[in-house]
């Protein structure tokens, strides 16, 4: 028999195999990359590319029910060559999806399956605090656990103000200072990385992620862009892609984001602004809207004693905004599908008669 892929390192566990059983004469595999309409699959018999069984493509309801970068899926491996052939999705333990970049509404998958989301910042150009709690509201309701990384440290020359104004708008999440100049720069990360778990690291382009990875790889796996430090020029990295690494774990490189649209978030946008929410509580009137009109607004209060910045306040009535929005439109659109389902129904049943 040839090498078999220990399929542990790759984050199969327990309940995953479980669920797995129920498919008989398919091999669980999980996708490590994907380029249109194809998948990179790993599964213990080894590499190899998969594509949707056309039963697949029938059935789907929703853009987020096709495999993505970390999914576990059930492929025919095909023995007598060829590609695979994914026939289902395993349920998902976390999934970070956002509004896909342009006028569509569709979602995007841009991680399944990750234990760890590496919310990655510069320090010198791209930081924004502003951008930083919408992706950590995003990061709250995927399942998945929120970190901060700042990188380039080596540029910033007011670190200990940035990390103040990063530790009030991310409360609770960790928050790691790296560079990738320095031989030490970025060892607060290795903690993260064990065998079996995943770590997505997303952000704008440009920050640094895939240097990172590459230093972590100790290789140069992945390509990066020697001539952006001042932020212009194209996305250097184009596709997902999940990399086993040498000390035990997973990461998930991304290409950089110029836009991240709320898809879902509501719990997470609650779970971020804790602090508003809190003072929400001691407003006068239950259905405040804080705008500044209402007599006894603690949140106005807050900010007019200089305990809550304004941009914070403004940043989460827009989260909020958006976020109502999208859950409207998801609803709108549900409906209009259901719609159509039930005239081809009928129109089925009149051919039939
Ligand atoms: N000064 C400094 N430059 C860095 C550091 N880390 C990365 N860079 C530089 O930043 C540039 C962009 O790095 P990449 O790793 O390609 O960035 P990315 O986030 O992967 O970008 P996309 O793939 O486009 O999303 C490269 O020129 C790197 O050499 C750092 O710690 N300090
Ligand atoms: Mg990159
Ligand atoms: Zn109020």
């Amino acid at each position: 028999m040839r090498n078999e892929i220990d399929m542990k390192q790759y984050g199969l566990s327990e309940t995953i195999e479980k669920t797995a059983e129920c498919f008989e004469d398919l091999i669980v595999s999980r996708v490590i990359s994907q380029e249109k309409g194809i998948y990179r699959l790993v599964s213990s018999q080894g590499e190899k590319w998969g594509e949707i069984s056309g039963r697949f493509h029938y059935d789907v309801q929703a853009k987020s029910e096709y495999p993505a970068v970390g999914d576990f899926v059930m492929a025919d491996w095909n023995k007598s060559g060829g590609n695979a052939v994914i026939h289902h999705v395993l349920p998902r333990k976390s999934c970070f999806i956002r509004k896909a970049a342009g006028e569509k509404n569709e979602e995007q998958i841009v991680a399944a399956n990750i234990d760890t989301v590496f919310l990655c910042m510069s320090l010198n150009n791209d930081f924004n605090l502003r951008r930083l709690e919408r992706y950590v509201s995003i990061a709250w309701n995927s399942g998945a656990m929120p970190v901060v990384v700042l990188t380039k440290s080596d540029l910033c020359k007011d670190l200990e103000q940035k990390l103040f104004e990063v530790s009030a708008a991310a409360a609770g999440v960790d928050v790691l200072v790296t560079n990738t100049i320095d031989k030490n720069g970025y060892e607060q990360i290795y903690p993260y990385l064990t065998e079996g778990k995943t770590i997505a690291l997303i952000g704008s382009s440009g920050v640094g992620k895939s240097t990172l990875i590459n230093r972590l790889l100790g290789e140069k796996h992945l390509d990066t862009n020697g001539l952006r430090n001042d932020e212009k020029g194209r996305h250097t990295t184009t596709h997902r892609e999940l990399i086993l690494l040498p000390s035990g774990g997973m990461v998930i490189d991304t290409p950089g984001m110029r836009e991240l649209g709320i898809w879902d978030a509501g719990d997470g946008i609650d779970q971020t602004f804790s602090d508003i929410e809190k003072l929400a509580l001691k407003c006068r009137f239950r259905d405040c809207t804080h705008s500044g009109s209402e007599p006894g607004c603690a949140v106005q209060e807050a900010v007019e004693h200089g305990e809550l910045p304004i941009e914070r306040l403004r940043s989460w009535q827009k989260l909020m905004n958006e976020n109502r929005y999208a859950e409207d439109t998801q609803g709108y659109l549900a409906e209009k599908k259901q719609k159509f389902k039930n005239i081809a129904k009928i129109n089925k049943k009149n051919r039939k008669g």
